[in-house]
């Protein structure tokens, strides 16, 4: 299955990395290192040399306690990055925003795929998303990014997760997104805790059975560090064995910060699930 995205393919018969390139001074994992334009140019090529099959631009952070960016910030961050990259690389861009106006200005300048953490619920995000006439990642999160960690609470998060991500594709498709343009995400670390993230890689094949290609995001989180205590840096063993159950159970998509590792990660999952 080929996802087309604003002309530039994504190749959904095989599982995906998605390389993570944030564009913020305060990006958790980054630390401002990718702020420069060239610097960001030279960080997509790499992720593309290491088989990226799509990068995820962003210059909001969502971490939990992140501050809040202007849309005319958020914009004059990204915009120039993706510019950049769309005209020099041929895999699809993805844009990681809420905000209509950003989603627009990002699609324009090239990018092929809204990815929303809030999956659209920001005012005019769905009429935007409709207009931008490209993919659409549809992440369920329980509160919003600074205060979702403080004391989340589900009946069942699996059947809850569900349940978001249903309601929201049936707004996308009243709205006039077809439903072939959608990809789920449980939102891994979004309003969840350690036992509600484990639950979901648990039970993410439910959400694969909703009959949408998947993504996971789950490179370096913090559930990682709660669970195994370790830092930031030491997160990469713990990532891969997230991204390969995930990718086990048939997620399509994987959002990572190390793409050649999860590239080799995800190749071997493929080829045991292929052999005959
Ligand atoms: C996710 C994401 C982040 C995720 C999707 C981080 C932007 C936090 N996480 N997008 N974004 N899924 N679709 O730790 O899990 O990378 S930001």
């Amino acid at each position: 299955m080929i996802v087309d995205c604003a002309g530039k393919d994504l190749d959904l018969s095989h599982p995906q990395v998605m390389g993570i390139l944030n564009v913020t001074p305060d990006s958790f994992s980054d630390g401002g290192l990718f702020l420069a334009q060239d610097s960001a140019l030279a960080q997509a090529k790499q992720m593309v040399a290491d088989g990226a099959g799509i990068i995820d631009v962003g210059g909001e952070s969502t971490r939990p306690g992140a501050a809040i960016v202007s849309i005319e910030e958020e914009i004059s961050r990204v915009v120039p990055v993706i510019e950049a990259i769309h005209s020099e690389i041929d895999i699809p861009i993805s844009i990681d925003t809420s905000k209509p106006d950003v989603m627009r200005a990002a699609v324009q300048a090239g990018a092929g795929l809204i990815n929303d953490v809030r999956a659209l619920t920001v005012e005019g995000a769905v009429a935007a998303a409709v207009a931008c006439d490209v993919p659409v990642c549809l992440m369920h999160a329980q509160g919003s990014p600074q205060t979702m960690q403080d004391d989340p609470r589900y009946d069942d998060v699996v059947a809850n997760v569900i349940e978001f991500l249903t309601e929201r594709v049936a707004v996308c498709e009243q709205a006039g997104i077809a439903r072939d343009k959608l990809i789920l995400d449980p939102g891994f670390g979004f309003g969840k805790r350690a036992t509600h993230n484990l639950q979901l890689m648990k039970h993410l094949s439910k959400v694969i059975d909703q009959g949408l290609p998947v993504l996971v995001g789950v490179s370096r989180k913090s559930m990682i560090g709660k669970l195994l205590n370790v830092s930031v840096e030491e997160r990469l063993a713990a990532s891969l064995s997230l991204a390969a159950l995930s990718v086990w159970q048939g997620a399509k998509i994987i959002r990572s910060h190390d793409v050649r590792e999860t590239v080799q990660a995800i190749m071997m999952c493929d080829h045991v699930m292929n052999v005959s």
